[in-house]
């Protein structure tokens, strides 16, 4: 019985979003939005699509991604394994962490860092 209102609840969430018309995305800044313009309201962010550099997943490449990404590469914490191929070779290892490096120390100005064929 009690999933019996969880269903009618998720029904009820289910209608309410499918009514709403008009979302449209922000191009520059990736959010979708209910309405037709950049006022409308802000519903979500679109599904996860790995941003090389941003390993742990807040939306930002700074330093706390190089920290997570040498406990990530030590075995400590779970990670973003597709944003991690900041050195684009298919691989996860210390030339990731080197290229993100250097991104934030300024010297490499786009992500990912693409090796030479
Ligand atoms: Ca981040």
């Amino acid at each position: 019985m009690g999933s019996n209102v969880r269903d009618r609840h998720s029904v009820f969430i289910l209608s309410r979003l499918l009514a709403v018309t008009g979302l449209a995305v922000d191009r520059f800044t990736g959010k979708l939005y209910a309405g037709t313009d950049r006022g409308g309201v802000f519903v979500t962010q679109p599904a996860a699509t790995a941003r090389p550099g941003d390993v742990n997943g807040d939306g930002k490449i700074d330093v706390l991604d190089l920290v997570t990404l040498a406990n990530g590469l030590a075995g400590n914490v779970k990670f973003d394994q597709a944003a991690a191929d900041i050195f684009a070779d298919g691989q996860i290892n210390i030339q990731d962490l080197s290229a993100l490096g250097q991104y934030l120390a300024g010297n490499v100005k786009t992500l990912p860092v693409v090796p030479f064929q």
